[in-house]
């Protein structure tokens, strides 16, 4: 659990929660750092167990994550679908135990749970799997609802454990999911040009590979210049949320462009 915890990810999701957190109430103090510590930890160990059992033989067979074996390489596929497991179950007693307010807890439990169901996480994986597998449903509609649950829900419940446990209204609740949907499906379209440039480099070997497989992405539906496009459009689209924060939201400003040029 440690080694896939603790290994060098980009920490984006508890970002989103101190970020959401800041913006809702303006400043990030030290006492409000403490609030939205324990949503921070808990949805990066969702996300942990959530790519320890996306690299499992059974779903996406992959050998490296984060620069490092995965953990059923590392150790064993027993191991690693129990690690897994353990990090799911310990996000919520993570949140049961370390958030003081019990109002709070339980509706930050809630979200995260909402994340993880067969409505968001598993669901948008079973889709993706079922897609691979030649389900006959190949537009654009289906890849962005599949995004949308697999990667886009986990965006939006760290932005909502930031308002959630920051005590945030309704209308900063509202801002915040729009700016996730946005973020979250911008994140997936660099997401599949950073997969498909890496293609190029492999001389086309993972071309083969990821078509074989039947992947869905977008440059394979909208073509390179209609992804970067539409990235683009859908970073403007999450700045203007952002703007609503005024500057209490620089940083979601920062990371919407982050998203647009990050390069891994
Ligand atoms: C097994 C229920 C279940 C779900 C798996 C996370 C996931 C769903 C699949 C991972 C496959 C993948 C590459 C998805 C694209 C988006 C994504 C989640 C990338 C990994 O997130 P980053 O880039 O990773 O934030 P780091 O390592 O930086 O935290």
């Amino acid at each position: 659990m440690r080694y896939a915890l603790l290994a060098p990810g980009k920490r984006l999701r508890p970002a989103l929660v101190l970020m959401a957190g800041e913006a809702c109430r303006k400043t990030l103090d030290s006492q409000l750092r403490d609030q939205l510590t324990p949503g921070a930890v808990a949805v990066e160990m969702i996300h942990a167990y959530s790519l320890i059992h996306d690299d499992l033989p059974a779903m996406d067979d992959d050998d490296l994550r984060r620069g490092r074996p995965t953990v059923h390489i590392k150790f064993d596929e027993a191991t690693a679908i129990l690690a897994g497991d353990a990090l799911q179950a310990e996000a919520f007693r993570h949140l049961a135990t370390r958030v003081s307010d019990p109002v709070k807890a339980a509706a930050a439990m809630g979200v995260l749970a909402e994340a993880a169901s067969a409505n968001a996480l598993v669901g948008g994986q079973a889709d993706d799997l079922a897609a691979e597998k030649g389900s006959p449903d190949r537009t654009l509609e289906h890849l962005e609802s599949i995004h949308r649950r697999k990667t886009g829900a986990l965006f939006a419940a760290a932005l909502d454990l930031g308002a959630v446990l920051s005590g945030a209204d309704e209308s900063s609740r509202q801002t915040l999911a729009q700016y996730a949907a946005d973020l979250g499906l911008a994140f997936q379209v660099v997401d599949d040009l950073l997969d498909h440039t890496a293609d190029e480099a492999d001389l086309g070997k993972r071309v083969g590979k990821d078509a074989d497989r039947g992947k869905l992405t977008y440059p394979g539906l909208i073509g390179l210049d209609g992804a970067r496009k539409k990235a683009h459009e859908l970073v403007e689209s999450a700045k203007c949320r952002a703007s609503v924060f005024g500057t209490a939201g620089w940083r979601l400003t920062w990371l919407a462009d982050y998203v647009l040029e990050r390069t891994h």
